[in-house]
């Protein structure tokens, strides 16, 4: 298609039209007479929304990488270890009773962070409808909800749920609630959010395509979330409701702590600016990022960008030098984030070479067998840079964090459930009931437990009928 007659047919977008001709990209007008008005326009409102000038700089950088990586002076953070003394216990009481008394004055608010795409799961949908619980078959997002439903009863306060989506699952996502009746949950409380699209490249630069008149745009990465937060002005509606701290998880956790007291405590005892949550890495190769100490600063490398070496460095005992594993649960409060977003400060762009599908010259759709495509993500984790004063808290692995990323193998649907049933077993063993094992250490049988029912194993303890016999199906 000619320059100069698509700047004069569209004046509107002629600033956007000749972007696309001075960085090179004319191939997606390839097939602009053949589509329709609508598709043209589609096609002028996505080029007007790119930022080219970002993604030549983002696609040089990842030709020259040397810029970008770092990692010299790691060492690892400080972290609030598990409990394991009396003096340990207490303190966690006492920042449980700061956290509890902060969910009272309603000034906790839960984000879930759900605009990925769930590729490497292989499902077409949001990743929150997976049907998931060990009995009911609920999906992620109604557990979620009971969690926050009983916590709103508990601590007889709102917690107002926000919900990041993209434009990939935004409509499936909000229909779903809409369709189950939000779970419960007072619809007013629930806040859908989206955010931004950025394209994807190809090996050599080029935009790709996914139909003839649409380029391959996926989501920003998790670190959209601050970009989002901001320009829709979110965050002073959560002041407006009185909320002044934001607790931050993923939508695959299901063994998810939701607005955690002790954590919160903690947060708020050392007036942070953002927590984190970690576990102990499973192995070197375990795919979470670690949370280290960089030049004063805590810092997450993620599993893509640690040296072998670091990732095999040990410590006198045999321990992983590195192995405070990032499970993204933090907490964000409001202050911290306004100042943030005074400072004007961006998330840098990191590289994923991935399969995207994408149509060939011939116009035909092409699922690649190879990698042939640059996404670029920024992740909410880099924010640690700008953070003055954080708290690093380490947690039980069983007991909270159980992710669904792969659809079979580790951190699967299969092992999810498992580690719910396994959580609820140990909790009814506390209480005195006896479950019985198998060989593999998991409950012989199912167990699922409404959160509505009992939240935690204390409240559970304090509910459950002691003379209850489990005869390998237990549905609370
Ligand atoms: C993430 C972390 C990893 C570890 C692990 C724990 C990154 C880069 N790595 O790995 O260090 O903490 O999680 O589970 O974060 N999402 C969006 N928008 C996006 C991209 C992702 O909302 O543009 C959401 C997505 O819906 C999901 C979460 O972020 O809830 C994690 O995304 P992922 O599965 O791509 O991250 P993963 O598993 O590689």
């Amino acid at each position: 298609m000619n320059r100069e007659a698509l700047e004069k047919a569209y004046p509107d977008y002629r600033k956007y039209i000749t972007k696309i001709f001075d960085f090179e990209q004319s191939h997606i007008f390839k097939w602009w007479d053949e589509i329709t008005p609508s598709g043209k326009r589609h096609l002028l409102e996505q080029i007007s929304s790119i930022d080219f000038t970002l993604l030549q700089k983002l696609f040089r950088e990842h030709l020259d990488p040397a810029s970008g990586t770092l990692q010299k002076n790691i060492q690892p953070p400080h972290i609030i270890g598990i409990p394991e003394n009396n003096e340990g216990k207490k303190l966690a009481e006492t920042a449980k009773r700061i956290g509890e008394d902060s969910l009272r004055k309603g000034e906790i608010a839960v984000l879930t962070v759900a605009g990925g795409q769930g590729t490497r799961l292989g499902i077409d949908g949001p990743k929150g409808m997976l049907p998931l619980s060990p009995i009911n078959k609920k999906s992620i997002f109604q557990l979620h909800a009971e969690k926050i439903c009983a916590l709103q009863k508990k601590y007889n306060t709102p917690v107002p749920w926000h919900i990041m989506t993209s434009e990939t699952n935004d409509d499936d996502t909000k229909e779903f609630f809409r369709s189950n009746t939000f779970f419960g949950l007072d619809p007013q409380r629930v806040c859908f959010f989206t955010q931004r699209m950025i394209p994807t490249v190809d090996l050599n630069g080029k935009l790709l395509m996914d139909t003839k008149s649409s380029i391959a745009m996926s989501p920003n990465g998790h670190g959209g979330t601050i970009l989002a937060l901001q320009e829709k002005n979110i965050i002073n509606d959560m002041k407006k409701q009185g909320i002044k701290h934001i607790f931050y998880h993923q939508v695959d956790n299901v063994l998810i702590k939701m607005a955690d007291p002790v954590f919160i405590g903690y947060h708020l005892r050392d007036k942070a600016d953002m927590s984190s949550k970690v576990v102990k890495k499973r192995n070197p190769e375990e795919k979470v990022g670690v949370i280290v100490s960089l030049d004063g600063h805590l810092h997450v490398v993620e599993y893509t960008e640690l040296s072998k070496e670091d990732r095999y460095a040990k410590n006198n005992d045999d321990s992983l030098k590195y192995d405070a594993g990032n499970i993204a649960i933090h907490i964000f409060s409001i202050a911290f984030l306004e100042k943030l977003f005074q400072m004007e400060t961006y998330l840098p762009y990191h590289i994923a070479i991935k399969k995207v599908p994408f149509i060939d010259k011939k116009g035909n759709l092409i699922t690649p067998e190879e990698n042939n495509a640059i996404k670029f993500e920024t992740f909410i984790f880099d924010i640690l840079k700008h953070v003055q004063k954080s708290v690093v808290m380490e947690v039980v692995r069983k007991e909270e964090f159980s992710p669904v990323k792969n659809a079979d193998g580790d951190d699967s649907p299969a092992t999810a459930q498992q580690d719910m049933i396994n959580m609820f077993g140990r909790w009814l063993q506390k209480a005195g009931i006896a479950i019985p094992m198998d060989s593999h250490n998991n409950v012989a049988g199912h167990i699922e437990i409404n959160p509505c029912f009992a939240y935690d194993e204390e409240e559970l303890m304090k509910k459950v009928d002691k003379g209850l016999k489990f005869n390998g199906f237990l549905n609370l």
